[in-house]
């Protein structure tokens, strides 16, 4: 394993604190002995809800992906050591919505905060939130590092010039600068809007009485979920190294959104969903990913990761989760 051995008192910045990954990624730098400084946007209605617990460990700097200034001022007021840039507009259905937003943030986003490193300390290491949604229609599956993509999304193709932009300066300007191509990955912190919160969600509502169904959209498309836990450390990992080298994340399984209704489902008791589910075409999106699965020996040869919850587990903790804060609600 070519990682760095651990080496405490460093200062991190992340973009998207309030985000899953954002608040997960803070909780286990904060165990590394970090001081971690996170970047929210103004909002008129601030949900801080994944970062409560964090009040007091963390630092909050105010700023926007969409505002090069801003970056530059959170750069200068955290002095970091490492930037990990959790930011976007991260919803694939919403893309099509608002594909100028989603580039502007998801895509130019990316250019803005390399370009304030770049002004600021180039020293700085940087990781960039690449997705397997650049893979899109799935040339080869599994997908590796190697694999040519295939966006399908507004998202995906402003997701794909993060990805090279982030390449580029690496190799214009020899900034340790790197991306994870990270496949889905879920957790009790998920956004209600993708489909696996929704989803235990529903099934909790379902559960306790709270709900008739759940209203969805294609069942069939098939996605590679892991743990958002596990998938943290991965980008952690990638800092340490001794060359900066983008990796696959994954799990190396796929499932479709029937078995995860399956799993959820079963693990409060019911058997038969089928009377439980509606589908509108709403939830279906104008060019769909019908299936990922991510080959992630790249990451296990040369960092030693490997996921650690599988996908069982996975829907267990979410769907326990959900009665939990249902019942206590
Ligand atoms: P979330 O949607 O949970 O978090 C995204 C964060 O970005 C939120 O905190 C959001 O703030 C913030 N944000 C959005 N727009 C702006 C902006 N203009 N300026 C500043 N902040 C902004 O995403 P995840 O935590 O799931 O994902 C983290 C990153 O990883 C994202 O870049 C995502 O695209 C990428 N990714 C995620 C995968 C997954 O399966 N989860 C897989 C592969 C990549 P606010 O709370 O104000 O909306
Ligand atoms: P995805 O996640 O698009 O893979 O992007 P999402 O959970 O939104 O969709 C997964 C699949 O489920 C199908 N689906 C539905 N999706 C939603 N959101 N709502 C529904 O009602 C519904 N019914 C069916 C979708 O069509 C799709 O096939 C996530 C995000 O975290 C991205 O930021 C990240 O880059 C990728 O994962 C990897």
């Amino acid at each position: 394993m070519n990682i760095k051995t651990l080496n405490m008192n460093k200062t991190a910045f992340i973009t998207g604190i309030n985000g899953m990954d954002g608040s997960h990624l803070a909780d286990l730098l904060l165990t590394k002995g970090y001081k971690v400084y996170g970047m929210e946007r103004r909002s008129s209605n601030v949900s801080n809800i994944n970062i409560k617990h964090l009040e007091g460990h963390i630092e909050i700097l105010n700023g926007d992906m969409t505002d090069q200034n801003s970056l530059l001022r959170c750069l200068k007021e955290s002095n970091p050591d490492e930037v990990y840039n959790l930011a976007a507009q991260s919803f694939v259905g919403e893309s099509w919505n608002t594909p100028e937003h989603t580039s502007e943030v998801t895509g130019l986003g990316v250019l803005r905060i390399l370009e304030a490193i770049r002004e600021y300390n180039p020293k700085i290491k940087f990781y960039q939130a690449s997705s397997s949604e650049m893979f899109g229609r799935m040339v080869e599956n599994p997908a590796k590092e190697t694999t040519p993509f295939y966006p399908r999304s507004p998202y995906g193709v402003s997701k794909l010039y993060g990805h090279w932009i982030t390449k580029n300066y690496r190799e214009s300007y020899d900034m340790f600068a790197c991306s994870g191509i990270l496949f889905n990955h879920e957790s009790e912190r998920r956004g209600i809007e993708f489909v696996t919160r929704k989803i235990s969600d529903g099934v909790a509502r379902i559960k306790l009485g709270l709900a008739d169904n759940i209203t969805l959209g294609n069942l069939d498309a098939k996605r590679d979920w892991g743990y958002a836990p596990d998938y943290v450390e991965a980008m952690w990992m990638m800092l340490q190294q001794e060359t900066p080298e983008d990796y696959v994340i994954a799990t190396g399984e796929t499932h479709s959104i029937r078995d995860f209704l399956t799993e959820a489902f079963n693990h409060v008791g019911i058997e038969d969903w089928s009377k439980y589910i509606k589908q509108d075409p709403r939830f279906m999106r104008p060019a769909e990913v019908d299936v990922l699965r991510g080959d992630y020996s790249g990451a296990d040869l040369h960092m030693n990761w490997k996921p650690k919850t599988n996908f069982s587990e996975l829907v267990k903790k979410m769907v326990d989760n959900d009665l939990e804060l249902l019942k206590n609600a």
